[in-house]
């Protein structure tokens, strides 16, 4: 999820950070807390995720209730796209996320959420990954796009480039909108997973809402602590893979150096706003 500078492996993981899931060893409280969080969603998404998402979440509905056990929805999700799911313990090095995605494995946290923290937290839990990842991934146009990211991922690493594509990964995979025939649908994970936000990212009136422009997006700051400021918005999945296939990243990150950041709220110049936003909160007093 977030930029991390994370560097000692905790003892007990592979080389490539990832550990056994041990399903069994999950208490009966966190399968509740599982099953508390994907009814909430599941009734709130059908009219608001857009319509892939909502045909890979049937991949998630298992043989048991409860936290997904990944042997078994690897196997469903590698007939579908060829993915699989890992655990972790928690967030990894970018290297190492990178080099999971380009070989297209998915990494899962391997804990929930506390019960007094269903609405918020900001490290990855397994709801979040796997409520909020995983039924995209299903999606052969998007499954492509998760393993184009790793590998660009790997080459932005030595182009000092990783924060310029992080932001990138923050507005699509994490908080992208999408436009569909019924209006904006939501396909970002962070948003997927989080009850409020996913009200939040479409119904209120504070948000920019723009449409993607990778460059744009590259130079744009992002908050972890609170609902975005500024949402963007792809016409498809195919439009997103092809101008992230068709973009030569090395020349984009050169002119990036020394262009400015740009601020969480901002609309600049060249922007095809959707919706600007009024930046006061509903929820704020
Ligand atoms: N590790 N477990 C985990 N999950 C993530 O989403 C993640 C990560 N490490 C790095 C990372 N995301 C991002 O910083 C990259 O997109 C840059
Ligand atoms: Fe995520």
């Amino acid at each position: 999820m977030a930029h991390s500078d994370i560097a000692e492996r905790p003892a007990g993981t592979a080389e490539d950070w990832t550990v056994p899931q041990n399903w069994d060893a999950f208490p009966a409280e966190d399968h509740v807390t599982w099953d508390a969080l994907f009814e909430r969603q599941v009734r709130l998404l059908p009219s608001r995720a857009a319509p892939e998402f909502l045909e890979g979440l049937d991949i998630l509905r298992l043989s048991r209730p409860g936290i997904p056990d990944f042997d078994e929805l690897s196997e469903r999700l590698m007939k579908a796209t060829g993915w699989q799911v890992v655990a972790v313990p928690g967030l990894v090095p970018d290297d190492v996320f990178f080099d999971h995605l380009a070989n297209r494995r998915f990494v899962s946290g391997n804990f929930i959420r506390r019960p007094d923290q269903l609405d918020y937290l900001q490290e990855p839990d397994v709801f979040h990954d796997v409520f909020g990842h995983v039924p995209l991934l299903t999606h052969p146009v998007f499954a492509d796009y998760m393993q184009a990211y790793g590998e660009a991922g790997l080459r932005a690493a030595r182009h000092g480039a990783i924060e310029n594509l992080a932001r990138l990964y923050w507005y699509t995979v994490e908080f992208g909108l999408v436009r569909s025939a019924g209006g904006l649908k939501i396909y970002g994970a962070g948003i997927l997973s989080s009850f409020g936000e996913s009200r939040f990212a479409l119904d209120d009136p504070s948000p920019n809402r723009i449409a993607l422009d990778l460059g744009r997006v590259m130079r744009t700051l992002y908050r972890i602590d609170d609902y975005q400021q500024s949402y963007f918005v792809i016409d498809s999945f195919e439009d997103l893979l092809d101008r992230t296939l068709n973009t030569d990243f090395g020349p984009l990150y050169d002119a990036l150096r020394d262009a400015p950041a740009i601020a969480i709220d901002a609309i600049v110049p060249g922007d095809t706003v959707i919706t600007r936003g009024t930046q006061e909160r509903a929820d704020k007093s």
